[in-house]
């Protein structure tokens, strides 16, 4: 499956929201990463219902929208969310998964279940047809700048078999937290398609934006 990058949207400063938009359309940035954070379920807020509206009036890009929020079941509806756009979810967060992927589906969005590190991929088990993709985090939720957990390219290669035996090679997995260069390589071998670019890979200080995308993306596509 071809690799694709999901800028998070998070990690970039307000004031150049508008002229990195443009970058990232020149540079054909597939999706952007959306973090929607409540206190809750996560300890920090981030990103909120307006600010995804705004983006849309500034971009055609689509977007994948990670919502780490307790009960996304009550909240779902909160969301401006367009057809063919990814909608993530944390395992951890419901107990209405499967009702929650029919609804996203019926907007014509696509549902991915959010595994923390913790999280064992047995709970995916009887979840895989209402799913589009699966957000693997490489790091617990809340913040950008964190160390990944070493045990997350296991996890990855592990989850590619599982998709690959149970009949779903083309289920997309995403990865989220610390994708630095070096990290990449790794998560792509292991099995990886879409890699949320954070601190780590994308929004260093030191190069240009569009340079480090195109550096990224020679990592992620070298398998
Ligand atoms: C973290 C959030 C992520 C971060 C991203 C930052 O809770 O879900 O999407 O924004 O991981 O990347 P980095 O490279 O700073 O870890
Ligand atoms: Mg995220």
């Amino acid at each position: 499956m071809k690799s694709k990058i999901s800028p998070s949207m998070m990690c970039v400063p307000l004031l150049s929201l508008e002229s990195t938009l443009r970058t990232f359309e020149q540079a054909g940035i597939e999706y952007l990463h959306m973090d929607v954070m409540d206190g809750s379920f996560v300890p920090n807020f981030m990103l909120g219902t307006d600010f995804i509206k705004q983006i849309r009036s500034l971009t055609s890009i689509p977007l994948d929208i990670h919502l780490m929020i307790a009960r996304p079941e009550d909240k779902l509806d909160w969301f401006d969310i367009k057809p063919g756009e990814y909608v993530s979810f944390h395992a951890e967060a419901t107990v209405h998964a499967q009702s929650l992927c029919t609804r996203i589906r019926e907007k014509g969005a696509k549902p991915m279940l959010a595994l923390n590190p913790a999280t064992p991929l047995a709970v995916l088990e009887d979840l895989l047809p209402d799913l589009d993709g699966v957000l693997l985090m490489g790091v617990n939720p809340g913040f950008a700048g964190q160390k990944l957990i070493p045990q997350t390219i296991d996890k990855i290669q592990r989850l590619r078999q599982m998709l690959d035996e149970r009949g779903y090679p083309e289920m997309n997995i995403e990865i989220d937290g610390n994708t630095s260069e070096e990290n990449v390589k790794k998560m792509r071998a292991a099995g990886a398609d879409i890699f949320v670019g954070g601190t780590a890979g994308l929004f260093m200080k030191g190069y240009g934006l569009a340079e480090r995308i195109s550096n990224f993306r020679a990592c992620i596509d070298l398998i």
